[in-house]
């Protein structure tokens, strides 16, 4: 608590007699979660959310607040009607503070009266989820982008990709290879699928300011879980084709199964893909282009063949991306993931 209390003193003056309460949030795998309550009688009394950035995933903190600032200042003069995460400037006015071991730590506005939803309990809700993240997307349609610094540099480099599974395949393990046997037909026969995306990308689809991660849990609801009310997990936005999030949406709300869980039948629910389809063109419609809407179906199977991609270049290259907490378990994500995609193969259109 005191490592906490130094932190939260260059927020916050804390000389007044009442203490403030710093509790761990389980939420999130990469960076450390607290909840602050600055008690009624301080200066600033409220209920704040800490948390330290991981370095090893995000080695430039800097580049990620600053984005953050540039976007909730941008909704905020647009009167976005949903909460704003605003990061909190320290008291030299920063908006990350670092402790003795140089770690970086931030301070976000707590959103009361919401909650956090794991997984679409119906396409209603795969419906409302869509349409927040819409509603976040047209109100960034005319922000700055050269203001804003992709996090994960390459994120969005498909070819990229496909050279590193490429790469991973000679120098994997022999057993792994032999296990995998089946996924690595299914990639390579399927090479090409992913090569007129990356054209448009270079040559048709516009840069939007994009979310980079807009599963349902990155979204608060009100109470009633009716309501989107706040989008949160900024930390991969980036100037890209807005078509990675809408498939990445599809990708992550139409798949019925757990995201390793290799079973064939039932994998991929067709109602919550029209939901989520109707969810994101809702405050879009008018806003994309021809180009961007005719490929709404196809960026669905490229960012799911990417993600088979991803999850089975880390398989072969032994686990050294993706937390496992089994030794098959990206392989049994990649084949989950190709289950999708040929569900999503055979919809056609
Ligand atoms: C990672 O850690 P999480 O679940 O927020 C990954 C995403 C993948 C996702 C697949 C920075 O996200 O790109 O789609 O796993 N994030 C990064 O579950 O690589
Ligand atoms: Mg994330």
């Amino acid at each position: 608590m005191s490592f906490e209390r130094n932190i939260l003193s260059t927020f916050f003056d804390l000389h007044a007699a009442s203490l403030p309460a710093c509790e761990p949030l389980e939420a999130g795998l990469i960076n450390m979660t607290y909840m602050v309550t600055i008690p009624q009688g301080s200066k600033e009394p409220g209920v704040y959310i800490l948390q330290k950035i991981n370095p090893a995933v995000f080695k430039n903190p800097e580049v990620i607040m600053a984005s953050m600032d540039v976007v909730a200042a941008h909704l905020a003069r647009q009167d976005y009607p949903d909460e704003i995460l605003r990061p909190l400037r320290n008291r030299q006015g920063a908006l990350l503070s670092y402790d003795q071991m140089g770690s970086a730590w931030r301070l976000l506005p707590f959103i009361i009266d919401s909650v956090c939803v794991q997984q679409a309990a119906s396409p209603q809700q795969a419906y409302e989820s869509a349409r927040t993240f819409s509603r976040f997307y047209a109100y960034l349609w005319t922000v700055d982008l050269a203001a804003i610094q992709p996090a994960i540099p390459n994120f969005l480099d498909f070819a990229g990709r496909m050279v590193a599974f490429q790469q991973a395949l000679p120098a994997a393990e022999e057993g792994r290879k032999q296990t995998a046997e089946r996924e690595i037909a299914f990639v390579t026969a399927h090479l090409d699928l992913a090569a007129k995306f990356i054209v448009l990308q270079t040559e048709q689809l516009p840069l939007r300011l994009i979310h980079g991660d807009p599963k349902i849990s990155n979204l608060l609801f009100d109470r009633t879980g009716i309501h989107g009310r706040c989008v949160i997990d900024l930390d991969t936005l980036m100037p890209g084709t807005v078509l990675y999030d809408y498939g990445d949406m599809i990708r992550s709300y139409t798949n019925n199964r757990a995201e390793d869980d290799p079973a064939e039948q039932d994998v991929f629910n067709a109602e919550v893909y029209d939901a989520v389809t109707a969810g994101f063109l809702y405050y879009l419609q008018d806003k994309l282009t021809a180009v961007e809407k005719e490929n709404l179906h196809y960026s669905a199977q490229v960012v799911i063949f990417i993600q088979a991609i991803r999850f089975l270049t880390d398989y072969l290259n032994g686990d050294i991306y993706y937390k496992t907490t089994y030794p098959l378990q990206n392989l049994y994500r990649t084949r989950n993931q190709i289950n999708l995609l040929r569900a999503l193969l055979e919809k056609g259109k």
